[in-house]
């Protein structure tokens, strides 16, 4: 047991109800209430993300950190003071009471000055998160590794213009994949924060892409090579920090994996900001990646309406994210993706415990829209409706066009001899709106 911080916070965090007036208490979220037959914490399995939480001391562009985060001004040896930050994170998701952390390499472990400090710094940290997960019980959801921070990656990691540079980023991201399959991690990430471009006239697209596949092969290849079992995931978004990121959205990367061959390799860590920013809803994105097979994870959070980039809020609507739970619902739930809350405080939010208030508003809202999913599905809401819509495609003309018995010939005989006659139906939209609002207000929290 390493040194509190968090000693307003004496008590793991526990369920009080609708009623109840303790802002540091659940409303809604009780771990071990049985949804669809599973524990609401096996339905959502939360996660708490490092960076944004522990290592971020509340910088924006315009000025400095505003945050209360003693854990961040020890100074000294930088060893001792990532075992402090590593101290305050284990602490905070044991009293949050879920069960999972993500981290990128050098959240937890001081980069050093040469490829050998960082390689032996990260493997003590490794060591001593070993130790605080065996006391804790806290598990890893998924590693991943930062190539987007140092300089070295400003024109991108595996699509830079330099091979020494793709080089560097297979050495850290093997590191990385290693120590997340030591500490029994479910999935390991992917995000192309920087494989993107910030202008055509430097950049060769088609090389690029060449680079990208070529590096994401010798990533699954690894895998296989030490015996890593969870899930690689590629976390899709537009842009920011670069003009444009290959990894668009959902829909592009899927077309990207298919067109290398590595559809069967890698699954989709979808985010909320960045499918709105791909000028998507977060539904879409999700939506789109359940029923192509390559729905993976979430990072969980929420853009402004008003602005233009990644605000990263925490997610309050559950609106949006019965939705999104639905469509997971809809697919079979998690297997080993689950929630992770990729969210940042606002930067007035100085206190310690607001970290706590974040992911407390966040999890209760997630553990509402679990329950209105859980109502959608069972009572066929949608899917009755659905499946009426589309029956056309199990009888006669829709069976034959599907399996390749009709042609254009065929078709047009049977328009022709007004066999088909088409007539408009209503699309129902403001009734299936409806609908889900009535299960909204109607679910029992
Ligand atoms: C950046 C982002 C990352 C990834 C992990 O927008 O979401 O933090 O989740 O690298
Ligand atoms: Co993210």
């Amino acid at each position: 047991m390493g040194k509190e911080f968090f000693t307003d916070v004496p008590e793991p965090i526990g369920y009080a109800g609708l009623d109840s007036s303790d802002p540091l208490s659940y409303k809604v979220y009780q771990p071990d209430r049985l949804v669809l037959g599973k524990r609401m914490e096996d339905q959502m399995r939360v996660a708490v993300c490092y960076w944004h939480s522990f290592n971020w001391p509340g910088q924006d562009v315009f000025g400095r950190g505003t945050f209360d985060r003693p854990w961040l001004e020890v100074g000294g040896d930088a060893m001792v003071a990532a075992r402090q930050k590593m101290d305050a994170a284990f602490e905070f998701v044991s009293k949050l009471g879920v069960p999972f952390m993500c981290f990128h390499d050098v959240d937890i472990a001081p980069e050093g000055e040469t490829f050998a400090d960082y390689a032996t710094n990260l493997e003590s940290m490794v060591d001593y998160a070993e130790e605080r997960m065996s006391e804790t019980g806290i598990r890893l959801l998924w590693g991943t590794a930062n190539l987007f921070s140092h300089p070295r990656y400003a024109a991108g990691a595996s699509t830079n213009p330099d091979p020494s540079v793709y080089a560097y980023a297979a050495a850290q991201v093997k590191h990385a994949l290693e120590a997340t399959h030591r500490l029994g991690g479910e999935n390991y990430v992917l995000w192309g924060g920087r494989d993107g471009y910030e202008t055509l006239l430097n950049t060769d697209l088609r090389q690029e892409g060449i680079q990208m596949a070529s590096f994401l092969t010798m990533v699954a290849e690894h895998k296989r090579n030490i015996g890593f079992e969870g899930t690689l995931l590629i976390e899709p978004k537009p842009a920011e920090p670069t003009k444009h990121q290959y990894d668009y959205d959902s829909q592009t990367v899927h077309g990207f994996l298919e067109r290398f061959d590595l559809a069967g390799e890698y699954k989709l860590n979808i985010e909320g900001n960045h499918a709105t920013l791909a000028g998507h809803s977060f539904h879409h994105d999700v939506a789109y990646a359940v029923s192509h097979g390559i729905f993976g994870s979430i990072d969980a959070n929420r853009g402004d309406p008003q602005t233009g980039w990644d605000t990263d809020q925490f997610p309050n609507s559950v609106d949006e994210l019965s939705l999104i739970f639905y469509e997971i619902l809809k697919g079979g739930g998690f297997t080993t993706g689950g929630f992770n809350f990729d969210t940042k405080l606002r930067r007035q939010s100085l206190d310690r415990s607001d970290l706590f208030h974040g992911h407390i508003g966040g999890i209760d809202a997630l553990a509402k829209a679990l329950l209105v999913a859980a109502d959608l599905l069972e009572a066929d809401t949608l899917s009755n409706p659905l499946s009426h819509r589309y029956a056309g495609w199990s009888e006669d003309v829709g069976r034959g066009i599907l399996s390749g018995s009709e042609s254009l010939e065929s078709l047009e005989a049977r328009v022709m001899s007004g066999e088909l006659d088409p007539s408009p139906v209503s699309g129902s939209q403001e009734l299936l709106e409806n609908r889900v609002n009535q299960v909204i207000w109607g679910s029992e929290a």
